[in-house]
């Protein structure tokens, strides 16, 4: 257990259907700390970065052409396990089989177009975090008390 900060971007489906204010929200109401933020219609060199891992795979040149099709919505999220506690909340890669209650399993039905992408362990956050904001992350401490009364 230990502070983690995670990945999470909202795919061009996701961003078309209108669904960035709700996803926003479910991470904020968990009580992970937003520390950047970003929308971004990704270059194909970005694109082709972040899912090099897949390069062999048959869905990859499927993927490349979605992801890179229009805005998506660049995310980092901080708090204690942040990588799987994000995780949770967007659920298994195929909509069908998500559960109710995940981002996936309230959202999609799809398995290739599946609203949003989270990092799946301490490597690939570090990597993705590096990539989609070379320019770091906002450093600060949730606070609404000091919000609410001045
Ligand atoms: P994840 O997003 O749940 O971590 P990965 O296995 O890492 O899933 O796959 C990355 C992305 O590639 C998925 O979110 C999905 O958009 C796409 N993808 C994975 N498997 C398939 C497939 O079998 N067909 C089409 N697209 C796929
Ligand atoms: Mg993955």
């Amino acid at each position: 257990m230990g502070m983690q900060t995670t990945f999470v971007m909202v795919k061009p489906d996701g961003v078309q259907r209108g669904l960035v204010g709700n996803i926003i929200q479910r991470f904020e109401n968990k009580g992970l700390r937003l520390v950047a933020l970003r929308q971004i219609t990704p270059s194909l060199e970005l694109a082709e970065s972040h899912y090099a891992v897949h390069s062999e795979r048959p869905f990859y040149s499927g993927l490349i052409e979605f992801i890179t099709s229009g805005p998506v919505v660049a995310m980092a999220w901080t708090g204690v396990d942040a990588i799987s506690v994000a995780r949770n909340i967007i659920g298994p890669t195929n909509g069908r089989e998500a559960a109710p209650g995940t981002i996936r399993g309230d959202f999609a039905m799809d398995i290739g177009h599946n609203i949003i992408h989270g990092s799946d362990g301490e490597d690939t956050a570090a990597f993705e975090l590096g990539l989609w904001f070379p320019e770091g992350v906002i450093e600060w401490t949730r606070d609404a008390e000091s919000q609410i009364y001045e």
